[in-house]
């Protein structure tokens, strides 16, 4: 037998997958296009805009991912998912990556034989209510009634959180995003429960945003990212490594304006960075200049975040945890060398 040959019968005897390594980058290569599972309509994150042009903060990691392959941001093909669908999505191969508010837990990244890739947003749950019910505290909520979508980690959250307050409640758990909301407003029930930035962006969709308030209290960890399948560990590092470059690109103070300027730097950081030196970019399966790609066409994660949830964008949301580790925020990537 070959040594190829040999190799396939000691994977399979052992029982790794014979197909695991590469695939995905290939396919994508091959298919031209990055297929990319969002959000059915989420402000700030993904969302489609009247002819069908996506924008959002994971809708950015999508076309990094693509300018890193393509050198051409907008070779993705959007799939847009609910809740409950996402992850299904992803096992059967429907989607290259998904990348959508998605929160990494132990049990999705142990069970679903997926893996988590990176944090983009570091967020929490919380809760929103009309201002009429006069409430200043999450602990002022028995009796309430709930309403929060299927298949999140929301609906577990709120249930840990009524229990260990031992407040009674009810909930009312729809399919998708617009029917929450649509609940919501028409006052079907007394408050509205998701991640924080959620509740910021879903906000701008109700009939009267003022006359809502979103209450003080953060009861979860909800770190969001993009998650690939297991068994690609190819794909998997240049998903991760996709992230972790808008945010090194920040710290190292290389953005869309100053990229061409950072090209001519000395700096041994930098030149890594910017693959001036080195052949880091190969290693991933991509070309040397995979950096400057992303960071030409998509932005560093700074610039990403203002444009899509931050300063920039109608949400206005603070950088907060996100903020770079030289902040005082908790965004951290390993070094590119
Ligand atoms: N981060 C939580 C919640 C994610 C989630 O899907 N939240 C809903 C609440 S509004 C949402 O984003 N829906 C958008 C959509 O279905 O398009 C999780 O991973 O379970």
């Amino acid at each position: 037998m070959n040594r190829i040959g040999t190799v396939l019968v000691v994977a399979l005897a052992l029982g790794f997958p014979a197909v695991a390594a590469a695939q995905t980058l290939n396919t994508v290569k091959q298919r031209g296009t990055l297929i990319c599972g969002v959000s059915q309509g989420l402000p700030g994150f993904s969302s489609p805009d009247d002819r069908g042009n996506w924008t959002g903060l994971d809708v950015d990691l999508c076309r990094a991912i693509a300018a890193a392959i393509f050198n051409d941001a907008s070779k993705v093909k959007y799939t847009p998912l609910n809740a409950k669908d996402r992850f299904t999505a992803l096992q059967s191969a429907e989607v290259d990556v998904l990348s959508r508010n998605s929160t990494w837990t132990l049990s999705r990244d142990t069970s679903l034989g997926l893996n988590f890739a990176a944090v983009n947003y570091y967020d929490g749950q919380g809760f929103m209510v009309r201002k009429a019910l006069k409430i200043n505290s999450a602990l002022e909520l028995n009796g309430a009634s709930v309403c929060t979508q299927t298949g999140t980690t929301t609906e577990l959250n709120v249930a840990d959180y009524f229990r260990a307050n031992k407040m009674k409640y009810e909930v009312l758990a729809l399919a998708t995003a617009d029917e929450t909301v649509k609940a919501y407003d028409a006052g079907r029930c007394d408050v509205f429960t998701t991640d924080m930035s959620q509740l910021y962006a879903e906000k701008l969709k109700l009939a009267n945003a003022n006359d809502h308030v979103i209450l003080p209290e953060v009861i979860s960890k909800e770190p969001l990212g993009p998650v690939v399948r297991h068994g690609d560990d190819q794909w998997f590092d240049l998903v991760k490594w996709t992230h972790f470059a808008m945010v090194n690109a920040e710290e190292l103070g290389v953005s869309s304006k100053t990229v061409d300027e950072a090209l001519k730097s000395d700096k041994p950081d930098i030149k890594r960075l910017v693959g001036t030196e080195g052949n880091l970019g190969e290693q991933l399966g991509l070309t040397k200049d995979w950096v400057v790609r992303i960071v030409k066409q998509v932005g560093n994660y700074g610039e990403a975040f203002d444009r899509n949830v931050g300063s920039g964008s109608k949400l206005g949301i603070a950088r907060g945890l996100n903020n770079l580790w030289t902040k005082g925020g908790i965004q951290y990537a390993p070094p590119i060398r």
